[in-house]
């Protein structure tokens, strides 16, 4: 622009007052503006929906301002920037999130308020993203919120599926699925960037050629199907920081190319099905959190997701020209993080763009995208780990395919160097699985393209090191690395418990939530009364809100003053909800052989489960169903009256989940030792003070050293012992705890609904066939159960012990691990912008 446009614009933007101002009256002028002009409605009559609408963009557009300053400030800064590539980001709802994050919950409060409408019901009017399926995508979510807040310059990548994840609804006691269509109100966080796309091509073939210049062969991918990805963009504010990030997720759409050729050959009809076919690719997020084995349109996704990402992160780079800057350069500029497996066809991607269209020599490019690559795995169980039919890659993706064998060739070598004629570590190490059809291991790919490689949680990266990736550890010391989850404490502590963070700031001030060592200063005041009177006050406040709740939607009146037990995630066998309702039924069965007297001195509990199962997941299936059957005896049994109650709350999700973690007070994190790679929502449930009963499994581990064993009720064979166990089982006596065997004959009785609902259930829990060692846990569960019933009856001191805990988690704060990333992984430093002035001089 010549210097007179530039000019005048700034003179305009300084006439309209520059930035938006927040106090009250300007707030409401900018939300009656909004009903009146974005939403088209009349100026004086507007419903709550309408309201939420408006204030979302009130708010959106103070976030806009915040996030092309920062936008502006890194591009300038030119400092190392972060991608967090993740095809799931499950982020719950924006509003609260954002007014808080702006400091302006106050302001906004207020002005909502003289116009009629009180803040929480309006930020409940919205409809949660859920666009993840667990712990990997909320994961990505708290990380994007550290990001920010801690000022690294941060992308999150991802995909604007159409259709996130299902929900859940209970019927006749069993789980169906519904499609969450959760944009048909609009969504008001986004931007709509028709300008920023790319083409993506599917399919095709290879052509070579010979460059002039080198006398070199070089490859060319070429026709097939051209797909457009069109950037959607969501800013991402930091809490008491003026940066704010943005998550680009993509969404397709055909191609101008591609349709023109079609119509071209008169086939009007094969050009609209093959549009319908583009716009397939983004419309729905796989609702399987191990791995939809063999499923093309996952892989399409991925490749989809990828390709226009690395396009952007390239373009982004390349207009930063500097003297001497080359692609060579892109590893100290850019770092990407791999979350999961499921973006790793970057590997092979990257090496493409480098190769094919920057004609860089093999090994320069191999250097690049190694240095610039880390992964993230989740999970050592086989069956998720993902693997694709080599013919299914030839046919998507043809070029990919000759890479990932010329990346297998090298690394082959490499190994043979390293073991001579070892073939054994060959095919074990071999990103190449010689099994019928062949299958490429993305696991190891992502391995050996990838600079470091991080478990979630010790024992996990233990495992991984030993039994997941042995060779390769021992191949490249080093790379293997641990870092340990978190979670946000700005949605899951400020936001989802006010009443306890009230506590909090009274005492300490408001700096807590970007620092949570200081809650450590609380421990000694741990039994004080006066704290104590107002920490029961806050979880009792909790307890009612999640009672209010159920009462409201499943009409079910919960005990006030019963021991409120949660298991809430999804639904697996390793998970263990299975353990979790044996042992309610024992409580059952024990209350209902009591005698009225012997019924008093029980101790009154809650259990709350929640949870989806895959749809294509039998046994996670039944295992709701069971919950359900087992809920609606108990529920009904006058026997059980003031002891006992049983929930399954239809459709957890994130919204769930901060309502229900801080009005629980212990909480259950039973896998399977060694199976739970890290689980985040044991850390949520602490820091929102209630104790937690687990085995010695991923995060609940250093979460016992760091609040004391004493404070964690842990039971069961540990990992080590697990596998010792696995392996004898075949020869193990067929005897069971007689507990047990009442419990089972109860079921197989049909008390719960008719028994051969649940015989798949049962069948595999035979000391001999117990792969999940619910037999052999039992025992020492219950005991575990007990000696948490027993704590629980000396309110002071349990009161104590959950402060205590409470104010131990500050190494689960995903700032924490954020910056153990940038050091370890990515390199990469803070850069905080220094906010204008209106922002400073702001309360
Ligand atoms: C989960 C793991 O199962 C869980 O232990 C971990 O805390 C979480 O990732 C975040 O690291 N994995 C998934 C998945 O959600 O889809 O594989």
């Amino acid at each position: 622009h010549d210097g007179a446009v530039r000019a005048r614009v700034d003179q305009l933007w300084k006439l309209s007052s520059s930035y938006l101002p927040s106090d009250v009256p300007s707030i409401q002028r900018s939300l009656v503006k909004h009903v009146e002009y974005t939403l088209a409605r009349r100026r004086y009559k507007f419903d709550r929906n309408s309201f939420y609408q408006a204030t979302a963009h009130s708010i959106r557009d103070r976030l806009i301002e915040r996030w092309t300053d920062t936008q502006q400030f890194y591009a300038s800064r030119d400092g190392k920037r972060m991608y967090y590539l993740s095809l799931e980001f499950l982020v719950g709802r924006s509003l609260g999130n954002a007014v808080s994050n702006l400091g302006l919950r106050g302001a906004y409060a207020d002005a909502l308020q003289q116009l009629g409408y009180d803040l929480e019901s309006i930020v409940a009017q919205e409809r949660e993203p859920a666009l993840g399926n667990g712990g990997l995508g909320r994961l990505a979510s708290c990380f994007m919120d550290t990001l920010a807040t801690l000022n690294y310059p941060a992308w999150g990548y991802g995909l604007r599926y159409k259709y996130g994840m299902f929900e859940q609804r209970i019927v006749d006691g069993k789980q169906v699925e519904f499609p969450d269509y959760w944009l048909t109100h609009g969504n008001p966080w986004e931007v709509e960037r028709l300008d920023v796309k790319y083409l993506v091509r599917l399919y095709g073939q290879v052509n070579n050629y010979v460059d002039e210049r080198s006398g070199e062969t070089r490859y060319r991918w070429e026709g097939g199907e051209v797909v457009v990805a069109v950037a959607y963009d969501t800013p991402i504010p930091g809490y008491g920081t003026y940066n704010t990030n943005n998550m680009r997720l993509w969404s397709s759409k055909p191609s101008h190319e591609f349709d023109l050729a079609c119509f071209n050959a008169g086939n009007y009809y094969g050009a609209v099905e093959a549009k319908e076919r583009c716009e397939s690719i983004t419309s729905v997020l796989y609702p399987s959190d191990d791995n939809d084995a063999g499923k093309a349109l996952r892989l399409k996704q991925q490749f989809f997701f990828v390709s226009a990402t690395l396009q952007d992160v390239l373009r982004r780079y390349k207009k930063r020209v500097a003297p001497g800057r080359t692609l060579k350069h892109l590893p100290e500029k850019v770092a990407i993080q791999l979350n999961d497996t499921h973006p790793s066809i970057s590997i092979p991607e990257l090496m493409r763009l480098l190769l094919d269209d920057e004609l860089l020599p093999w090994d320069d490019a191999w250097d690049i995208a190694r240095m610039t690559f880390g992964y993230t795995n989740h999970t050592i169980l086989p069956e998720a780990l993902e693997k694709w039919p080599v013919p299914m890659l030839t046919e998507l993706l043809p070029r990919h395919m000759q890479i990932i064998y010329e990346i297998n060739h090298r690394f082959l070598q490499e190994v043979d160097a390293m073991w001579p004629g070892d073939t054994q570590k060959l095919a074990a190490m071999s990103i190449i699985e010689e099994s019928t059809p062949k299958m490429v291991r993305m696991a190891h790919l992502a391995v050996v393209g990838s600079h470091v490689v991080n478990g979630v949680a010790e024992i996990h990266t233990a495992l991984v090191k030993t039994r997941l990736f042995p060779e390769f550890n021992e191949m490249y010391p080093g790379r293997i690395k641990n870092v340990t989850n978190g979670v946000t404490p700005r949605r899951w502590i400020l936001q989802a418990n006010p009443a306890m963070s009230s506590i909090f700031t009274s005492i300490l001030g408001p700096g807590w939530v970007n620092d949570l060592r200081r809650l450590e200063t609380l421990k000694p005041l741990a039994r004080e009364p006066s704290l104590q009177r107002q920490w029961t006050h806050a979880k009792r406040f909790n307890k009612e809100r999640l009672a209010a709740w159920i009462k409201a939607n499943m009409n079910v009146d919960l005990m006030p003053n019963a021991v409120y037990d949660m298991q809430v995630k999804r639904i697996h066998e390793y998970k263990r909800q299975m353990l979790n309702i044996l042992g309610i039924i024992h409580r059952y069965a024990t209350i209902a052989s009591a005698s009225a007297e012997q019924r008093k001195s029980i101790q009154p509990r809650v259990c709350i489960l929640a949870g989806k199962a895959a749809p294509g997941y039998e046994i996670a299936k039944k295992i709701i169903q069971l919950a359900c059957g087992v809920a609606k005896v108990i529920n009904n049994d006058v026997r059980c009256a003031g002891r006992l109650q049983v929930v399954f709350i239809p459709n957890f999700n994130v919204s769930l989940a901060e309502l229900i973690i801080p009005a629980s007070d212990v909480s259950q994190h039973i896998s399977t030792a060694g199976m739970e790679a890290s689980g985040t929502g044991n850390m949520k449930f602490v820091m929102n003070g209630g104790l937690i009963i687990g085995t010695l499994d991923g995060a609940n581990v250093e979460i016992a050293r760091a609040v004391g064993e004493d404070d964690v009720f842990v039971f069961g064979a540990t990992a080590d012992e697990v596998a010792a166990l696995r392996s004898s089982m075949h020869k193990r006596e067929p005897r069971i705890d007689e507990r047990l065997a009442r419990v089972f004959r109860m079921i197989r009785s049909g008390v719960f609904g008719s028994a051969d609902n649940y015989e798949r259930l049962l069948d595999g829990l035979t000391p001999s066939k117990d792969f999940y060692l619910l037999c052999h846990d039992f025992p020492s569960y219950l005991d575990a159960m007990d000696a948490a019933d027993a704590a629980y009856r000396d309110k002071d001191e349990w009161t104590a012990k959950c402060i205590k805990a409470a104010c131990s988690m500050w190494a689960f704060s995903s700032d924490r691990t954020i910056r153990e990333y940038a050091r370890d992984v990515w390199g990469m430093e803070p850069q905080p912008f220094n906010p204008p002035h209106h922002a400073r001089t702001r309360a």
